[in-house]
């Protein structure tokens, strides 16, 4: 149980009950750890899959005031009978559920209940259907208080060059600076280029490693930075920006009267920005695409004993591109804040647009993967447009919103596609931007895009109404990160709550919550520490309690990359054959795609988070 620093304070969290599931058997299994599963062995997955229980809920579980539904597994024709029973056994209200079929992701034949007219608070409650029950929950207001905090500390544990201290993350999350030139680490304080990209070094420390690995990618720190800066942004002009302001998060910065969340951001910014090659040198203002090791290190290397060499790949148009949204971006939200940092922001992005205009086809290949993920992006329209979408809410200058609007992802529909935005499609960020942040678009130009949040959230509306577990992402989108789809959609619908006021979008981005936390077809919360069966073996070179008791497992808060159809790993090639979408998952350390975790996943994570928890909202 993860409760250092911050307890966990409701009974529910603390119920030390446990449930085997499938994906708890098997880790068992391949941790060799028989004796703890007594009779476990030689068991097939089928067999263990029948521990799970049938009805699926919200572990941790639901907001008085929001959506509150279940599916349950049944093969049943007509409609059973559920009862919602609270801590002490009573039938607290019940009712029939409707029939929903075969779910097309998952394989299963579902039902759901729905108990969204209840709003009484209280802790252990239990959905009862057929003498079966469900994961104990919750229903109360500050149910996403811990969440917000947690998703959003995950950046500060994934910190490159600094000492992650016991007095902030307790003892076991610890760690000496990774990758300040000191030995065995050769970066990240004076970093040479790949042979022929360039004859100099930069110091390029700081920044969040990415994921499970130490890679420092400007492409996927994009969208990261983007996405928590976004999350303050929309808490503040919705009028819940105390809830992230200065000494809410675990951060070193606490108490400097910066909200934390931008100091947090602020961590990762400092380093895209040192990324960008200095005047003077070819490719002036372009941004490096990326620094990782020369080779992949073994699970697990600590940050701080990785021994190999660092080196900057070539600058790419995307990740320059990348660089001048979050610079601009920055300009915009850090103002009122730190006006000479806003500056160098600007100024940042504004030389980065112009290298990325004079560059506009440096593309990083897919093919280079040795040491660290490629991020190969080799269409960048959708960058343009991201980008100048910012330089134009920054500065409100004809040349970016010429940019924009000569767009074609200005009026394309695609700028939200069903299976959300990623790291790689990235126009839907400048489609925010412009929907959210004064700007000085024509006022029909300004309702067409804000319709389009819209249009794009009924379709994710859609989606989910057509499944059995109402997942916002269609059964083709179980892809590397599935659940950073699902929380991408939603945050697309929250958006559109937030711009329309209607309802049913708030509650489409809290049932998108409600999938990550239990009530999928695993029957387990894909956050860690978060439900009463969660994921807890994700890959990462430093949580690496799975393959050496001595290290700890993710803290609190770390989002599992989530099912993902194509088994692009052994363990999950090995272990997962046959898999239905939805139930291409397992909470392995060595199933890097589907089980890792990840910058961006944790990003939009916090950003749902800090919206589900907010309590003055318009
Ligand atoms: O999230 C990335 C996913 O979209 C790609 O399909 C996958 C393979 O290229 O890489 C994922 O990103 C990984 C990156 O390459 C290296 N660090 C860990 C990232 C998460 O698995």
């Amino acid at each position: 149980m993860l409760t250092f620093p911050h307890a966990h304070r409701h009974p529910a969290a603390r119920r030390p009950r446990r449930r085997t599931t499938a994906v708890a058997l098997t880790t068992a299994l391949l941790a060799g750890a028989l004796a703890l599963a007594p009779g476990a062995a030689g068991a097939p997955p089928a067999e263990a899959a029948a521990a799970t229980t049938p009805v699926r809920v919200n572990q941790l579980g639901y907001l008085p005031d929001g959506p509150k539904r279940a599916t349950v597994v049944s093969a049943a024709a007509t409609p059973l009978t559920w009862q919602l029973r609270d801590a002490s056994g009573a039938v607290a209200v019940s009712g029939r559920t409707t029939v929903r079929g075969t779910d097309a992701a998952s394989g299963d034949a579902t039902h759901v209940a729905d108990f969204s007219a209840y709003r009484t608070a209280g802790s252990g409650y239990v959905l009862v259907v057929d003498g079966r029950a469900g994961a104990p929950f919750d229903i109360r207001a500050d149910l996403y208080d811990d969440l917000r905090s947690d998703a959003m500390a995950f950046f500060h544990h994934q910190r490159s060059g600094t000492p992650i201290e016991a007095s902030l993350v307790g003892p076991e999350y610890a760690r000496p600076a990774g990758h300040l030139g000191v030995a065995p680490n050769l970066g990240d304080t004076a970093v040479p280029c790949q042979a022929g990209v360039c004859d100099y070094v930069r110091d390029v420390r700081g920044g969040w490693y990415d994921a499970g690995d130490h890679g420092k990618y400007v492409v996927n720190g994009g969208i990261s930075t983007w996405l928590l800066v976004d999350s303050f942004a929309r808490a503040r002009r919705t009028g819940g920006g105390a809830a992230l302001g200065d000494s809410t998060l675990r951060v070193p910065e606490r108490g400097n009267g910066v909200p934390d969340v931008l100091d947090e951001a602020r961590w990762e910014l400092d380093f895209l920005m040192r990324m960008q090659v200095p005047a003077g040198r070819p490719y002036a203002g372009m941004a490096f695409h990326k620094v990782h090791d020369a080779a992949w290190t073994g699970i697990p290397t600590r940050p701080e004993l990785d021994a190999q060499p660092r080196e900057l790949h070539r600058p790419s148009t995307a990740a320059t591109l990348n660089l001048a949204a979050t610079a601009a971006q920055c300009a915009r939200v850090f103002r009122r804040h730190d006006a000479a940092y806003a500056n160098r922001c600007l100024a940042t992005a504004r030389t980065a647009w112009a290298a990325a205009r004079a560059n506009p086809a440096l593309y990083a290949p897919d093919s280079d993967s040795t040491g660290g993920g490629a991020y190969g992006d080799s269409r960048v329209t959708d960058d343009f447009y991201w980008a100048a979408a910012e330089l134009y809410a920054a500065t409100g200058e004809p040349a970016y919103r010429e940019a924009v609007t000569s767009s074609p992802w200005h009026t394309s529909s695609d700028a939200f596609t069903p299976t959300g935005f990623n790291w790689a499609d990235t126009a839907a960020l400048g489609r925010l931007t412009l929907a959210t942040a004064p700007n000085g678009l024509p006022a029909a130009d300004l309702a067409r895009v804000r319709a389009s949040v819209a249009t794009a959230a009924d379709g994710h509306l859609a989606t989910m109404a057509g499944q059995g577990y109402a997942v916002p992402i269609p059964s083709s989108g179980y892809v590397w990160g599935s659940n950073s789809q699902v929380t991408n959609n939603a945050i697309v619908m929250a958006v559109a709550h937030e711009l329309t006021g209607r309802q049913r979008y708030r509650d489409g981005a809290l049932e998108a919550m409600d999938y990550l936390l239990g009530r999928n077809t695993l029957d387990l919360s894909y956050v860690t520490g978060h439900g009463d069966t969660y994921a807890r073996n994700q890959h990462h070179r430093f949580w690496a309690h799975q393959y050496d008791a001595t290290l700890p497992n993710p803290p609190a808060g770390s989002l599992a990359g989530g099912p993902n159809s194509g088994l692009q790993d052994p363990v999950a090639q090995e272990r997962l054959a046959g898999c239905a979408p939805a139930g291409c998952y397992i909470d392995d350390i060595g199933s890097y795609s589907t089980n890792e975790v990840a910058i961006n996943w944790n990003a939009p994570l916090a950003w749902l988070a800090a919206y589900a928890a907010q309590r003055c909202r318009r």
